[in-house]
């Protein structure tokens, strides 16, 4: 049953890899602040107090990193990101989303893609704490792209009209990273 969960091209990884620029910032929690701003009604900065008082879910998923890795079946604890999108009452003009972290890296995504259910803001994986090295405090999750669409240290969201190339896309990823798709360059 395994084997169909492993998209094309992608292999098992002993464990949980962790990948990213090389630039881990150390964001405690009290320290930690995420902001909604651009195409909306109602700019937020969310603090850790405030994320917590938002319902709470567990969901299990399977992570496929670009670089061919893929972990099945990580359970992330934290919010869905439609429940903390919909704080800021974002604009009907807003059909892209472009995220950051406090790394300064940036990836983006249409908000359709944002809004999907198995979309999370987390802060836990396999019952503990999201570790620093895996974007601690708080990170983006979105199970049905590659990873480097899943923004570590997630710092800021912000709304667009028109779409905005992050760190990879304008590096010759593909814009839209589908794994099932083999969309991994442009
Ligand atoms: N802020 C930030 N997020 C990032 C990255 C990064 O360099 N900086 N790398 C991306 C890439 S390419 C991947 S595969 C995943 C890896 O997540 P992990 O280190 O938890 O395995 O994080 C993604 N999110
Ligand atoms: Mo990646």
């Amino acid at each position: 049953m395994t084997q169909n969960r492993i998209p094309p091209g992608q292999h098992l990884a002993p464990e949980f890899p962790v990948l990213d620029l090389g630039i881990r910032p150390d964001i405690s929690h009290a320290d930690w602040r995420l902001r909604l701003h651009g195409l909306v009604a109602r700019e937020v900065e969310l603090d850790w107090p405030a994320l917590q008082a938002l319902p709470q879910i567990s969901a299990t998923s399977d992570f496929h990193c670009v670089t061919t890795w893929s972990t099945l079946d990580l359970t992330w604890e934290g919010v869905r990101a439609s429940v903390v999108l919909a704080l800021a009452q974002p604009l009907p003009e807003a059909r892209f989303v472009s995220l950051q972290g406090y790394d300064g890296y940036t990836t983006n995504l249409p908000l359709s893609a944002m809004l999907d259910e198995d979309v999370l803001i987390a802060h836990g994986v396999n019952g503990g704490p999201l570790a620093p090295a895996h974007g601690g405090p708080v990170r983006l999750v979105v199970p049905r792209r590659y990873g480097w669409k899943s923004a570590k240290w997630l710092k800021a969201i912000e709304f667009l009209a028109a779409d905005r190339p992050g760190f990879w896309e304008v590096r010759g990823y593909h814009n839209e990273a589908d794994p099932w798709l083999e969309e991994r360059f442009a």
